[in-house]
């Protein structure tokens, strides 16, 4: 049986690209449902506070982040690589797709289908970014913004598949492409209204066939019950160790680990892993004993804990 487990839930644009990668790779998976907004009280127990989506586990082991899961998957999964066009090739399309076309994409779906969406949602994804609750006047009324900041980044996009490939480098597929790909796809099944905006962008239409076509690999719903049982019946697994580094942390200083975008829910824990790409912390949960919560380490803030 297969020991990867991701949280996630299927709406979720980050949690379709590492779908992607479980076909790509041709990987069978467990898949726990977790709530689309707070609280998410089966999810907590493992991350420790980290509530974004999605997460994947193994065994005692959580993984946070698409940019790490995608570098552990091809470490446990080498082959096929997805690393086609390199991984500092996917990290650069990950600027325009993730950071600058996501938020003007959710600004514009949010904005546009603000009606059609439940007022707890709105106001867990205000708070999530630090304010009191949702203004849903003001959300409406930045979507005309967000579409014209839009329109320029979608041509961008689709210059880049200029290469006549069907994907962007070439015609192997690799993460690059479900970087790019994730966005466009939210976009896509935002409403007729929305997706409109692709229409002018026949290279992108085509590279979204193409990209849905790799599927999720093999999967299996798991009750979020069994998930915690398997981390608490796993032993986290053997950690890299802190390498010197500029900050001087040493492995067991009690940290917090935050994103330093949005939902900045610290992660308390001992920690055991510092290299140049990761930061990995060990905490005991009454659930589930023992577990590693592993992050990136470009994109998270860590600090001491007195
Ligand atoms: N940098 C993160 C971003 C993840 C992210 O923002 N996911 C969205 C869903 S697509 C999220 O967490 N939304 C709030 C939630 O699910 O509670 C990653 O690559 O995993």
């Amino acid at each position: 049986m297969t020991d990867l487990i991701l949280h996630h839930y299927d709406g979720s644009p980050f949690a379709e690209k590492v779908r992607l990668m479980m076909g790509l790779k041709g990987l069978a998976w467990q898949s726990v449902d977790i709530p689309f907004i707070m609280p998410k009280p089966d999810l907590m127990p493992l991350t420790g506070g980290y509530r974004k989506t999605p997460v994947l586990q193994i065994g005692a082991d959580i993984y946070c982040d698409t940019k790490l899961i995608a570098e552990e998957l091809e470490r446990r999964h080498p082959a096929p690589s997805m690393m086609a066009g390199s991984l500092g090739f996917a990290q650069a399309v990950s600027g325009l797709a993730e950071n600058g076309m996501f938020w003007t994409i959710a600004g514009f779906v949010m904005g546009t289908n603000a009606d059609k969406m439940p007022a707890a949602f709105h106001d867990d994804r205000a708070r999530m970014r630090g304010a009191q609750g949702a203004n849903i006047d003001r959300l409406k009324a930045a979507a005309p913004g967000h579409l014209e900041q839009l329109k320029p980044q979608l041509s961008w996009a689709e210059d880049l598949l200029a290469n006549g490939g069907t994907f962007l480098a070439g015609d192997t597929a690799g993460l690059a492409d479900l970087t790019l790909y994730h966005p466009l796809w939210f976009l896509g099944n935002a409403g007729r209204k929305v997706r409109a905006v692709l229409d002018p962008h026949p290279a992108l239409g085509r590279f979204m066939e193409a990209v849905a076509a790799i599927g999720h690999g093999t999967k299996q719903d798991m009750p979020s019950a069994d998930a915690l049982a398997v981390a608490r019946d796993a032993a986290p697994g053997e950690t890299s160790g802190v390498a010197e580094n500029a900050e001087g942390w040493q492995a067991g200083d009690q940290v917090s680990i935050t994103p330093m975008d949005y939902a900045r829910d610290p992660v308390l824990g001992a920690l055991v892993t510092y290299n140049g790409q990761e930061i990995a912390v060990r905490r005991t949960d009454e659930t589930v004993g023992d577990v590693t919560i592993h992050f990136p380490r470009v994109g998270f803030a860590i600090r001491a804990v007195k």
